[in-house]
């Protein structure tokens, strides 16, 4: 990092608490250490790559392969998906899941709160989104690193006209082994099957991950508890103002194929996805704004 640059991040700086250093690729990230966990979080898309509350273990999955730097997506983590979901229906040389995971943010703020850290980045419209988005927008996002990781992404229209958008928190959890985990709380809610033609289907029960999963579970608030005998823990994920949970795990073949992610590495992770897509994108009239928010808690057996 340029001596410049960090000298203009000194003064976010909590002592003892966080430090803004040169992470992976030469990319700035944010350190975070505090009484109750340690995590980082990239100004590359504002992209959280590791949270582990103290006494546990990591609990975001980040790929050993993942590409650091401009234009490039990290695998793994948490990448922010806005303001399309997956491919963008009226131009398929857009950016897959939009192109704020793949732009540098600004750092806002550093707070500490009790024993947790509040870290807030921002990001606007500019030339380079006006290129694939027409509209005026303003992302604020908030996460807070304590006994629990707490995520706030903010969407402002700064326009005149009003848009609609996607978005994701496209989080990839950390699992012992894929084969005995389990998911619940999304048992009686349809989703549209990605690897089945979108086709509308209903969920029955816990989601065992048997082979390719690529889903959308619409209208559900519900959070998702995660049960990993393989890490020994139950992952809870909360959300808020999220109408729609995608599950999502590339299983043998699609995981060959990416080649930021090992091939065996589909058996350690699992995304689950707090979100608003397909039919619940959101639409923001001027100078509006919408808060969508998950929490992450875990609890070791
Ligand atoms: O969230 C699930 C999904 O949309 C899958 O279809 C898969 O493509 C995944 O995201 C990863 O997308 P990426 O663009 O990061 O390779």
């Amino acid at each position: 990092m340029k001596p410049e640059v960090a000298e203009s991040y000194r003064q976010f700086e909590i002592a003892g608490l966080t430090e803004v250093v040169d992470g992976n690729g030469g990319l700035p990230k944010v350190s975070v250490t505090t009484p109750e966990c340690v995590g980082e979080m990239y100004l590359h898309g504002a992209h959280i790559t590791s949270w582990k509350p103290s006494g546990g273990e990591e609990v975001l999955f980040l790929s050993s392969q993942a590409r650091w730097g401009p234009g490039h997506a990290i695998r793994g983590g948490v990448p922010i998906c806005f303001p399309w979901f997956g491919a963008k229906s009226d131009d398929p040389t857009a950016p897959p899941h939009g192109f704020v995971r793949t732009k540098a943010w600004s750092l806002e703020s550093i707070s500490q709160v009790g024993g947790a850290v509040t870290v807030s980045m921002f990001t606007e419209s500019d030339e380079s989104t006006k290129k694939w988005w027409p509209a005026d927008f303003r992302l604020v996002y908030r996460a807070t690193f304590g006994p629990e990781l707490s995520l706030e992404l903010l969407v402002t229209n700064t326009g005149r006209t009003e848009f609609r958008f996607e978005e994701a928190l496209h989080a990839y959890h950390r699992v012992g082994n894929i084969l005995v985990a389990r998911l619940r709380g999304l048992d009686g809610v349809q989703y549209l099957d990605k690897t089945d033609s979108n086709r509308k289907k209903m969920q029955h029960g816990e989601v065992a991950i048997t082979s390719e999963t690529d889903r959308v579970y619409l209208d559900t608030t519900n959070a998702v508890e995660i049960d990993d005998p393989g890490m020994h823990r139950l992952t809870h994920v909360l959300k808020e103002n999220s109408r729609t949970t995608v599950v999502w795990n590339p299983w043998i073949d699609k995981a060959r194929a990416l080649s930021d992610m090992r091939d065996d590495a589909w058996r350690q992770m699992i995304c689950i996805e707090s979100s608003n897509v397909t039919e619940f994108a959101v639409d923001l009239a001027p100078g509006q704004h919408h808060t969508m928010k998950a929490r992450v808690r875990v609890n070791n057996e």
